[in-house]
């Protein structure tokens, strides 16, 4: 059942989406901006990438925004976006209350209580590209970086003391045993008291920081089989909150990915949140075609590639059972980015906001960092340590893993739970071979020997993005590159050689669907400006490939 649950059934949360006041101020400074003075010209929805709309297609600057949110008086409130891209300051009643420079995160901004009911919300919001400022977006990119405010925006009332987070960790998901971590603000010695499923479980008084463990009554263990989700509700005086979870572990041993006890195997795709009306800010409607696309083709896995995904995206894998690697923001970073501070400290900011974000989702078994970094270089080595040392005291239960780019140079591995190769064989580097998918078997053997040979057996190993491009309805008689055929046949020997091969235990294809990418310049590599690796088009049209790939796993799913 695709059913969204209430979040909150106390608290008061109000839906700041719908459509705004909206000018587009273009490259002007920020810092000259006078609020008083703005002109709002035109209309723009929320949430919605401005520059996805034909209006402002490309555009880059400052755009602004306004809406008016009423709030009851006296009273506290919390501001939520879930994401604003690529760079935001936000202002309730001409007062500076937040900034943030990431454009995949949500984030929280603080509202003081005012006298009245009306209150004018503005965000500022920039897409130019700025090191210094958002230090985790770079122009280059083999993706399409959209601007706005691209998620949902919610208003919650709370007042000086209300539970401002909960994290369930399943320690037996056949006996039902968790371990739940709270955070209260401002509620020292108040009672604080937990349901599960309805059932009272448990009270408590409530400090700032608990620890509590607790057993689900009528225990069902979530798998992709049986996606079974169970609800823990705390309540904290007039406030409460819903968290809604799976019973499920997961493990990275003896050579393979435990999910509760049982080794799994990854079969899916990577998936960029893009298409070319909505940009990153898909509608309902395609996220489910997305997940019914993917179910049908056979997947049980997606890679969320290269950004940490909607939510809506993830509760929908969580009551759809597929399996998710979450992945931080980062693509191809070197040297001038890992060794810069601004950066490292950007980078460890927005990790723990889609960490505390996403950590509740049992879909998610996997977190993800930096695709492509230099990991082939020393630089990389000291990012990497900091950010997985981060992501595992936020969430001790989950493996943590790269995508390098690098399978025979790497000097990392021992850093991550499980071995990720990005690999291209038959596609990039083989100007020069007469029958390029001949070079597809023998890279993966000699990759994975590789990383077996330096003592990382145990390590589950996954090929996180292999792939070629196919231009949709292009077909030729000779089969070359860029035809749907070649692109089937790739994929084709590629599936084929992981079926037979015990050593990997999960593939995500590079992907899912064509997505937008460089406009100039480097796009002379990607006929029209698209990444077309999709196995469907960015329309969600299928390729030739697709029923290739469904005959193949759908064989091993059923
Ligand atoms: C890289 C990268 C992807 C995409 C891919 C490609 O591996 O991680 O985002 O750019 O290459 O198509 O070349």
């Amino acid at each position: 059942s695709l059913k969204p649950y209430p979040r909150h059934q106390l608290r008061k949360v109000h839906p700041a989406d719908g459509v705004w006041d909206f000018t587009f101020l273009g490259d002007i400074a920020r810092d000259k901006l006078d609020l008083d003075q703005i002109v709002y010209d035109d209309a723009m929805p929320v949430p919605a990438a401005f520059d996805a709309m034909p209006a402002y297609a490309g555009r880059r600057g400052l755009a602004v925004y306004r809406r008016k949110i009423s709030v009851t008086p006296g009273r506290p409130s919390r501001l939520n976006f879930e994401a604003v891209s690529l760079w935001c300051r936000i202002y309730v009643d001409g007062r500076l209350l937040g900034e943030h420079a990431c454009g995949y995160t949500g984030f929280w901004v603080d509202v003081p209580a005012g006298d009245f009911q009306d209150r004018e919300l503005v965000v500022v919001v920039d897409n130019r590209f700025d090191f210094h400022r958002s230090p985790l977006h770079e122009h280059y990119f083999d993706f399409y970086q959209w601007g706005g405010i691209i998620r949902s925006v919610w208003i919650h009332e709370v007042g000086g003391s209300y539970l401002k987070d909960a994290f369930v960790r399943t320690i037996d998901p056949v006996v039902g045993d968790i371990h739940v971590q709270v955070q209260i603000e401002g509620a020292n010695g108040t009672p604080l008291s937990l349901e599960l499923d309805g059932l009272p479980v448990g009270s408590y008084l409530a400090s700032a920081r608990m620890e509590l463990r607790c057993r689900v009554p009528e225990p069902q263990p979530w798998s992709p089989g049986t996606p079974h989700l169970h609800h823990l509700r705390l309540r904290l005086g007039d406030d409460d909150m819903i968290i809604r979870f799976g019973l499920r572990t997961v493990e990275a041993r003896d050579g393979q990915l435990m999910l509760n006890g049982e080794p799994v195997e990854l079969r899916g795709y990577n998936r960029h949140e893009s298409h070319p009306q909505f940009g990153p800010a898909l509608p309902l409607s395609l996220l489910v075609a997305d997940l019914q696309q993917l179910r049908d083709l056979g997947a049980n896995f997606v890679r969320g590639s290269h950004y940490p995904q909607d939510q809506r995206f993830l509760d929908l894998c969580d009551e759809m059972g597929f399996l998710v690697w979450e992945e931080g923001i980062g693509w191809g970073q070197r040297a001038r980015q890992l060794e810069d501070a601004g950066f490292r400290k950007a980078h460890l900011a927005m990790l723990e906001e889609m960490v505390c974000t996403s950590r509740n989702h049992p879909c998610v078994i996997l977190w993800g960092v930096l695709n492509e970094l230099g990991s082939n270089e020393n630089c990389a080595r000291p990012v990497l340590e900091e950010s997985i040392n981060r992501i595992r005291q936020l969430d001790p239960t989950r493996p943590v893993t790269y995508a390098t780019m690098f399978p025979l140079e790497d000097l990392c591995y021992d850093l991550a739970d499980v071995i990720a190769h990005n690999i291209y064989p038959g596609w990039y580097g083989c100007e020069d071979v007469e029958d390029p998918l001949s070079l597809i078997v023998p890279h993966i053997h000699k990759c994975i020997a590789h990383v077996d040979s330096l003592g990382h057996r145990a390590k589950p190993y996954i090929i996180s993005e292999i792939g070629a491009e196919g231009l949709y309805g292009w077909h030729d008689a000779l089969n070359g590159f860029f035809t749907e055929e070649y692109q089937a046949a790739y994929i084709e020997t590629v599936l084929c050689e992981v079926a037979a091969n015990a050593r990997i235990n999960g593939i995500a294809l590079w992907h899912f669907s064509d997505a937008r990418t460089y406009v100039g310049g480097r796009a002379l590599v990607r006929p029209r400006a698209f990444n077309n690796k999709g196995t469907v088009d960015e329309y969600r049209r299928p390729k030739r490939a697709y029923e290739h790939v469904k005959r193949l796993w759908r064989a091993k799913g059923e």
